[in-house]
């Protein structure tokens, strides 16, 4: 290592000085400053990492960024005071005199740069890096954050928060990840604040100069993304923090919870109510009640006395348990989890060595600590006893940490792999590191199944272990509008599958918002129904006979798109990109995306535009952007790249399917995710655009896939030759699919059909249908029904796992 010079930070303003030597070695630029030391290595063609300190000890995060650099030869040149740093992507200029960095593309587009006065400076241990507002330049991401899609004029901070019935604007709430994306002039590229210290990031707040990303401690550590497109650099953000893993299926089906249900039989009596109303769910959760006297691992004997008999008979009928887990552990003499916390030293501590003590819902409780390998592995020992019994699902609340008081004292001590840290580094990685523990621990309890693991705090990275919700909303219009932009701002920060408490936690939904709730979290990634103790009762059916059927036909309609939203999931754990989309993904420098009317808008997955409408409206504007539009409902076709009024009664939300979409359906869902059918309707928009889809199944709740046992084709819609051209099977999982039904959507005149099984079996079939124009109604499974063509392919066959055309 370089000698490290002596500090010379006080608290005015110290600038990291002048270059003053360098030298490269395996992929890392290590340059020597004035002041400092900055470290530069490539982690791809798109992604460069800039490491500064101060004092040359090199602080490090050890559990956000699981990528390798390349450790290849560096590309660089020395001229006229400038180093300069090559990838394939990116030009890293470095000014020497002073140390300044601007980044380009290669044919010399300034993408991103320092403030020329500032660049990156310290006063007292805070370090700031500071960028030249760029001309137009916007700012979107950064996860859990209320406020605008564009963030320009705004200021944020991470530092995981419980806020208990947060306001449509609060800062921070419970989960960090410092990723935001910036565009400008047709460029877009992320920046990634690897420390975990509280950080700050002003984004032209109350300046109009520079935007900025601070640390309160250790070293400035930031990854620069380049790409063409937004999808790219969420990419590069995935290989960097780690692709989300395949949920289980049945944790993206519906889920009900409240806290909390009690005793056994009213658990018992809601799973009947579901099944007995045909309402599809997968999941019941348990919120504290369950526990005695809210000690974690254990049951209150009255209200739950056979829990075992319980979970049996909620999976009899087709039902998953996701039981609450809070991280607290009660102190008190005989409670096993504490004898054996203590005996095992897991607990997080003051720095003479005592287990700290903070007071929540059980009482004094001690706190794992979950930065030890030791702990994450005692913490899934524990958790056995409820995968004993049949609990899949965890839900791990609490984590910021939250305790009476909401003051953890920053002294206490995290153990950090071995290199101790306090609770200003350790506080924002604890409910990640916990989400770790469960979700690493439950996969190991449970024997080659997928655990579903929810989780309230996070840190960047936390999409590996655990889906995230949006903690304490409240039942009002403006928060539900706030959740449909904290899911989508965590899809750009990582996170596929986010959520939000449907029918609001806090207070009380009336008919019409708790209605429109259900039909804007059909469309959401995770899709949970809460509420509140003391509030009035919130399931499908508590608010009238209208309420329940706008629930129960959205709930069912999000049933009949799980294997298009399995896809899409299945497209997360590939290429990071979020299950919610907002537009600004899709249409980066269409400006009318980012209009406070419109930027609520998403894309569900590849094809389907959601319009979130507050419940008191009956008319509202709706932006579509270029090209054609179908509304969902109706089919009718609707011109791009304009501003339309649409209807939204409390029957039904906005929602329109792009041009050129392929939209796999399954029409038989009733129950749950167990039982979706053997029928599957290809759901193809005329569009001129040529489109693909990748299609995917497995069973859904194993790790088989991962050894290959999954199902696997591209759908192709080639627009100018009217084909579909399903491909050829890839995978050796045996689909569960046998007839396949194609409906044509937008195309007039069709009278005929053919098959072309590719010679597999000679025969060729052709089908003759009524009525070529279809509509795709939520209300009504039957619509399709004359244009539906029967037994077009049995897909299960092995004669047709290979290529199929289908021409019309
Ligand atoms: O466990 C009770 C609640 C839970 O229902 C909620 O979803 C969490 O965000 N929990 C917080 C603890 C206390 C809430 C007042």
């Amino acid at each position: 290592m370089i000698d490290t010079p002596i500090s010379t930070r006080n608290k005015t303003n110290n600038s990291l000085g002048n270059l003053k030597e360098y030298k490269t070695s395996e992929g890392l630029l290590e340059c020597v400053l004035d002041n400092a030391f900055v470290n530069i290595s490539v982690y791809s063609d798109s992604v460069i990492k800039t490491h500064i300190s101060f004092d040359g000890h090199w602080d490090h995060n050890p559990y956000s960024v699981i990528q390798s650099p390349l450790n290849r030869e560096l590309t660089i040149s020395d001229e006229n005071g400038c180093i300069e740093l090559h990838t394939s992507k990116i030009v890293l200029t470095i000014n020497k005199s002073p140390f300044r960095l601007t980044f380009k593309t290669s044919d010399g587009k300034v993408i991103n740069e320092d403030d020329q006065a500032f660049g990156t400076a310290s006063i007292g241990e805070q370090i700031t890096t500071y960028k030249k507002l760029q001309n137009g330049e916007r700012f979107i991401g950064l996860g859990e954050k209320t406020g605008p899609l564009d963030r320009r004029g705004s200021g944020y901070q991470h530092w995981n928060t419980d806020h208990f019935g947060y306001g449509p604007e609060s800062d921070p709430l419970y989960c960090s990840t410092p990723f935001y994306i910036g565009l400008h002039n047709g460029l877009s590229y992320g920046v990634y604040l690897d420390n975990s210290h509280k950080s700050h990031f002003n984004f032209g707040a109350s300046n109009d100069r520079f935007s900025s990303f601070s640390v309160d401690s250790g070293d400035m550590c930031y990854y620069f993304i380049y790409n063409d497109n937004v999808q790219g650099i969420l990419k590069s953000y995935s290989e960097l923090t780690g692709f989300m893993p395949l949920p289980p299926i049945w944790s993206i089906g519906y889920q009900q919870c409240r806290y909390s249900y009690y005793p056994d039989k009213q658990v018992s009596r809601l799973a009947e109510t579901f099944r007995d109303k045909e309402i599809p769910a997968d999941v019941i959760v348990l919120d504290i009640h369950y526990m005695e006297k809210y000690k974690i691992f254990t049951w209150d004997g009255e209200k739950f006395p056979n829990p075992k008999a319980l979970v049996g008979h909620l999976k009899s009928l087709g039902f998953h348990v996701v039981v609450m887990c809070d991280p607290g552990i009660k102190i008190e003499e005989g409670y096993e989890a504490y004898q054996s916390g203590i005996e095992n030293d897991v607990f997080i501590k003051y720095p003479d060595g005592s287990n700290y003590s903070g007071s929540v819902w059980p009482g004094l409780c001690h706190f794992p600590d979950f930065t030890k390998d030791k702990t994450r592995h005692w913490w899934g020992e524990q958790l056995k006893s409820y995968t004993e019994i049949g609990v899949d699902g965890f839900w791990n609340d609490m984590n910021e940490i939250a305790t009476w008081g909401q003051m953890l004292p920053e002294l206490i001590e995290f153990d950090f792999q071995g290199d101790k840290a306090t609770a200003r580094k350790g506080r924002n990685i604890y409910g990640f590191q916990m989400s770790r523990a469960t979700y690493e621990g439950t996969k190991n309890n449970l024997n080659g199944l997928r655990p579903f693991n929810l989780t309230r705090a996070g840190f960047s990275g936390i999409q590996r272990y655990a889906a995230v919700w949006t903690g304490d909303n409240v039942a009002n219009d403006e928060h539900m509008l706030v959740g449909v932009r904290l899911v989508n701002s965590m899809g750009l920060a990582g996170i596929a599958f986010a959520g939000y408490d449907v029918g609001g936690f806090v207070g009380n939904a009336n008919e019409a918002l708790f209605a429109r709730w259900v039909q804007i979290g059909a469309f959401s990634p995770f899709f949970r129904g809460h509420s509140m103790i003391n509030s009035r009762d919130s399931e499908p059916w508590s608010y009238g006979e209208q309420v329940e059927e706008i629930s129960k036909n959205y709930i069912t309609l999000r049933y009949k798109l799980m294997p298009y939203l399995y896809s899409s999931f299945y497209e997360a754990t590939q290429t990071g990109l979020p299950v919610s989309r907002s537009l600004a993904i899709d249409y980066t420098f269409d400006n009318k995306v980012y209009d406070h009317e419109y930027q609520n808008q998403y894309l569900f997955g590849q094809s389907i535009l959601v319009a979130p409408v507050e419940s008191n409206k009956h008319l509202t504007k709706v932006y579509l952007p270029e090209g054609e539009w179908y509304d969902f409902l109706t089919d009718k076709k609707h011109q791009g790249n304009s501003e339309i009024i649409a209807e939204c009664g409390i029957e039904n939300l906005p929602v329109y399917v792009r041009a050129s979409a392929i939209i796999p359906v399954t029409p038989q869902a009733k129950t749950n995710t167990q039982n979706l059918g053997n029928v599957l309707e290809l759901h193809i928009y005329k569009g001129s655009e040529n489109n693909s889809f990748v299609y995917y199944e497995d069973d859904g709740e194993s790790f088989a896939h991962e050894a290959g046992s999954y199902y696997k084709r591209v759908i192709k819609y080639v627009a100018d030759k009217n084909q579909v051209i399903i491909s050829e099977v890839d995978g050796a999982y045996d689909s569960k699919i046998k007839n396949l039904h194609i409906c044509f959507h937008g195309f007039k005149g069709i009278n005929e059909c053919t098959i072309n099984k590719s010679g597999v079996n000679a025969e060729h079939h052709s089908y003759r249908f009524t009525n070529p124009i279809s509509n795709f109604d939520p209300i009504d499974s039957e619509v399709c029904d004359g244009l539906k063509i029967e037994q077009i392919a049995t897909i299960k066959t092995k004669n047709l796992g290979s290529e199929i055309v289908i021409s019309w």
